[in-house]
């Protein structure tokens, strides 16, 4: 070994040893809703040395990089064993993704990748892509990872090799070690993407959260957030698919939405976190909004306040596809504090912490969109108004 290969090899550890061990701390005054926390928790650069390094000084004597990693994204979260677990969407330079665990003791800092990434049995028709996992710890027993899974469409004329089909893969298991691959969903919409599984029966029956759509990145006649029921997992079938809350014009989800994490259940109803699309010059832009079903009939949305609950901010704005932020999932603690983890611009994952309480509070408290502009005035006018007899009161 070269005294270059071994000081590279020093370099190196001690890059990955700091970053990985960066304490992390909240951002800022914040909005009163949840506290950003300053740095991302999950890179690329997070991945470990030994999945990109071949370490041999025999055959890798320039100890350059054998297996690039981009980016470690769209993460799905789920608190095991006392630790903070996500499971990450990783993307190598080749562009595929693929699943990856990764802990932590406290939720917001010192992430690290298990040692391998997760290897997910294949269907008869093989993934060319997998990504954006939604954990859902089932009342059968299973915790359950439905992701997407994209294939080249059958369809494509040669010179096209950019169409493709967007499924829902199910996957389950009772370690986050071993996965059991179940056959994909099968739906009446031509794409699905954003499919989450509700943690209860409904009626007997397993309940889940679409996104219909037409395209493989336009909702077209689709969109909007599904709900359906299906007999079993181990054959998914949605017969009926209703939307329980749609694109709208001149909102944040006026190009389309999808369902994040699986809800919270709270004594008020379940608390959604969603993302929204709209388009810009610049292209799509993606914020995260909230909504709350009714206890005893999940279509049914009670709750919505206006516009969005977070959005990029920052270096959040700028990535492989710049302003996004995006979520599938989140953390609840016994003692109801609330981890959202959502990943900026497809490049990084962040945390913001917040409480069960505040996150109701935000729901109910906040003025629903009254889709028009004289309408947002008279909102801000209420409350500038209920200030002054709020002020003139305390005067007295
Ligand atoms: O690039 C932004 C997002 O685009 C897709 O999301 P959706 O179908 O909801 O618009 C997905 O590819 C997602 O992974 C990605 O973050």
């Amino acid at each position: 070994m070269t005294q270059q290969f071994k000081d590279r090899l020093t370099l190196l550890q001690d890059a990955h040893d700091k970053l990985i061990h960066t304490k992390n701390e909240v951002d800022g005054i914040g909005n009163g809703i949840y506290d950003r926390y300053k740095n991302p928790v999950l890179t690329g650069l997070h991945a470990p040395l030994n999945w990109r390094y071949d370490m041999n000084p025999e055959t890798n004597p320039y100890l350059m990089e054998r297996f690039g990693i981009n980016a470690a994204f769209n993460a799905a979260a789920i608190k095991w064993n006392g630790k903070y677990i996500l499971i990450a969407r990783v993307e190598g330079n080749d562009r595929k993704s693929f699943f990856a665990v990764a802990e932590s003791q406290n939720g917001v800092d010192n992430f690290k990748f298990w040692e391998h990434p997760v290897t997910m049995p294949e269907t008869d028709e093989p993934d060319t892509n997998l990504y954006d996992m939604r954990l859902t710890a089932h009342e059968d027993g299973w915790i359950y990872g439905l992701f997407c899974t994209e294939r080249r469409d059958p369809q494509a004329p040669q010179y096209d090799q950019s169409m493709a089909i967007a499924a829902c893969g199910i996957a389950r298991t009772k370690d986050l070690v071993t996965w059991q691959r179940m056959p994909d969903l099968q739906t009446n919409s031509p794409q699905q993407r954003n499919v989450v599984l509700h943690p209860e029966f409904v009626n007997g029956k397993y309940a889940l959260y679409t996104r219909p759509q037409d395209g493989f990145i336009s909702a077209g006649k689709g969109g909007g957030i599904g709900f359906g029921l299906c007999d079993s997992m181990e054959n998914a079938v949605v017969d009926e698919e209703i939307i329980i809350d749609n694109k709208q014009y001149h909102t944040v989800y006026e190009a389309k939405n999808g369902q994040g994490p699986a809800p919270i259940k709270t004594e008020k109803g379940w608390l959604h976190l969603a993302h929204g699309v709209r388009n810009t010059a610049a292209g799509l832009r993606y914020t995260l909004y909230m909504f709350m079903t009714d206890l005893n009939d999940l279509t049914k949305v009670i709750y919505k306040p206006a516009g969005y609950f977070l959005a990029p901010e920052g270096m959040e704005r700028v990535g492989d596809v710049s302003n996004v932020a995006f979520c599938n999932g989140w953390v609840k603690d016994d003692n109801d504090d609330v981890y959202i983890y959502y990943a900026s611009s497809d490049t990084r994952m962040h945390v913001a912490k917040t409480t069960v309480d505040k996150l109701i509070d935000y729901v109910t408290n906040t003025a629903p969109d009254g889709l028009r502009s004289a309408v947002s005035v008279n909102t801000i006018n209420a409350i500038i108004n209920n200030n002054k007899n709020l002020h003139q009161l305390q005067e007295n």
